[in-house]
């Protein structure tokens, strides 16, 4: 095992941060229930001490009915009963802390659980109720919604109640969204801040953070009239200034998961006083292509240099196809819409370009965040029908698999009982045939696994450091660029392998070299010229 690293004391640790994904339901269950808790997190703490991240991000952990894994919160106070206590919680946190590792606590502004006690007394009639979009409906007797707002999970974004009214949710039923242009919604998440920050978080992931604020009108959505009706509104940035003379008071940060395809309006989140950090979905996105990366790239940094702020670099996260499935695919971009069942895949040539991925986004300047079994090279699963558990697949009327696939408990002891995820019970969701294949203590003994290039990686990155870019002029299909502390990374997209550049070591290769020591496809390079 080795020695845990103390945790960087700068101010600005999270400029350069591995900061790793936590979906603590798949991630180890320590009660043996089938269900991932905060004990298997605290007695896997030395496998991500020794894989060498900075921060852990928890996706939502509080008390939930779990009708969207977590993301449909009755209290943010509490614990879920099937993950822990807060006393776990604070134990965890200060364990985590004194491994080197910080803590990132996930928050859902946009809505709240249909169990949750506002949501519970507005249905009962109390004055809760404006703190939700509660409206008479349209056509004869208001049988028609008030809009024509679509949920994102696929139907209409209004459920009726039994007094006639309906109520607006932009995802499930169960997630009914809050007003956010009532103070009393302003001021409870600003207390659940501090709550958080007050536990020892060193920082909040914001969900659906373009979302929060809708037109007072709930006018119909109409396609390219601007401003939109309930994304990236303006008003919003008002919202996040508040927020950040909280986090400022605790040195704490955000990191918004803020999708929005114009960069202009992205960078405006990340203004000196909102905003820390956003995720790079359009990285995420990009396919295996390297002109398309290297714009992707381009644009990014482009984006955040005028405001300072850094970049952060993102493959996959709990809603998204898994790396290796996703670079095994004819479509090697990822799109919520074209996701089908079936889709043929090649998870050999997946796995040598989500390792040269690895490489990559590691070589970058700004913050990576990894999702939990990123790490193992774990692919995206393929759930039996009976068994999915994801909104999305039942709201897309089944055609959807969904996001469970990639939502898998993780695969630990390769000989054990449920590849050592959990003891007694099976676990939530089915591990596929060959998942043991997958288990960390068979990829620490093998210095060809994914662990194993992961944990070298982290081992060799701060020699990166923070500082610009450069690229270096290579050949067709070759994306090769250097830091400005000085090591290059090289990365060969082409079907030739390609001629290195002059250097005097090699620091790390995502797969072995030709002969001759030439690059060959699919693979990236870590050297010193
Ligand atoms: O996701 C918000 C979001 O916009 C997408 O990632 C979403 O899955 C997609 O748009 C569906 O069309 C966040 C969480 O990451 C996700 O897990 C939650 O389901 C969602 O918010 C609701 O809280």
């Amino acid at each position: 095992m080795g020695q845990p690293t103390p945790a960087r004391k700068q101010a600005d640790w999270w400029r350069t941060a591995v900061i790793y994904q936590v979906y603590v339901r798949s991630f180890a269950d320590g009660d043996g229930d089938g269900t991932g808790d905060l004990a298997g997190v605290r007695a896997k703490l030395p496998h991500l001490a020794e894989l060498g991240v900075d921060a852990l991000w928890f996706s939502p952990w509080y008390l939930s009915p779990m009708r969207d894994g977590g993301y449909d919160v009755a209290d943010y106070r509490a614990i879920d009963p099937a993950f822990g206590t807060l006393a776990e919680a604070e134990k965890l946190i200060a364990e985590a802390r004194e491994a080197g590792i910080r803590t990132i606590v996930d928050i859902v502004p946009n809505h709240v659980s249909d169990q949750h006690p506002w949501f519970r007394s507005a249905l009962a009639g109390g004055p809760e109720r404006d703190l939700f979009h509660f409206r008479p409906g349209r056509g004869p007797n208001g049988q028609l919604p008030p809009n024509n707002w679509e949920s994102q999970f696929g139907g209409p974004a209004w459920t009726r109640v039994p007094d006639g009214d309906w109520y607006l949710h932009l995802f499930a039923p169960e997630q009914p969204d809050l007003d956010w242009a009532h103070p009393a919604v302003r001021q409870e998440h600003e207390d659940v801040l501090r709550f958080w920050f007050d536990r020892g978080v060193a920082g909040v992931r914001i969900d659906s953070a373009a979302l929060l604020v809708k037109d007072p009108d709930l006018p119909d959505f109409v396609e390219g009239r601007d401003p939109h009706p309930y994304v990236d509104r303006d008003e919003l940035h008002d919202v996040y200034r508040s927020w950040r003379a909280i986090a400022d008071a605790y040195d704490g940060i955000f990191v918004g998961e803020v999708w929005l395809p114009d960069t202009e309006r992205f960078a405006r989140y990340l203004r000196p006083d909102e905003l820390h950090t956003a995720f790079n979905f359009s990285f995420l996105s990009c396919p295996w292509d390297a002109s398309r990366l290297r714009t992707a790239i381009d644009g990014t940094l482009a984006e955040h240099a005028p405001i300072g702020a850094p970049a952060t670099w993102v493959l996959c996260n709990h809603d998204v196809t898994r790396t290796v499935t996703r670079y095994g695919r004819a479509d090697t971009g990822f799109d919520f819409a074209a996701k089908s069942f079936g889709t043929p895949t090649d998870l050999a040539l997946g796995t040598c370009r989500a390792r040269a991925a690895a490489l990559l986004s590691l070589a970058l300047p700004g913050a990576v965040y990894l999702y939990q079994g990123e790490e193992l090279g774990l692919p995206e699963a393929e759930i039996p029908q009976g068994r999915i558990q994801d909104p999305m697949h039942f709201r897309s009327g089944g055609t959807d698999p969904g996001r469970d696939g990639c939502r898998v408990p993780l695969p630990w002891i390769a000989e054990a009982p449920y590849a050592g995820f959990g003891s007694r019970e099976e676990p939530w969701l089915p591990q596929p045939e060959g998942w043991s294949a997958y288990a960390a203590d068979r990829q620490a003994e093998d210095p060809g696994s994914m662990l194993s290039l992961y944990r070298e990686a982290l081992r060799v990155r701060p020699d990166f450091a923070d500082g610009p870019l450069t690229w270096l002029t290579a050949p067709e299909g070759v994306l090769a660029f250097a830091r400005a502390a000085g090591p290059v990374c090289v990365v060969n997209f082409a079907d030739t392998p390609a001629e290195l550049p002059a250097h005097s070591r090699l620091l790390l290769s995502s797969g072995p070299l030709t002969a001759d020591g030439r690059l060959p496809q699919d693979t990236a390079a870590w050297l010193h010229l």
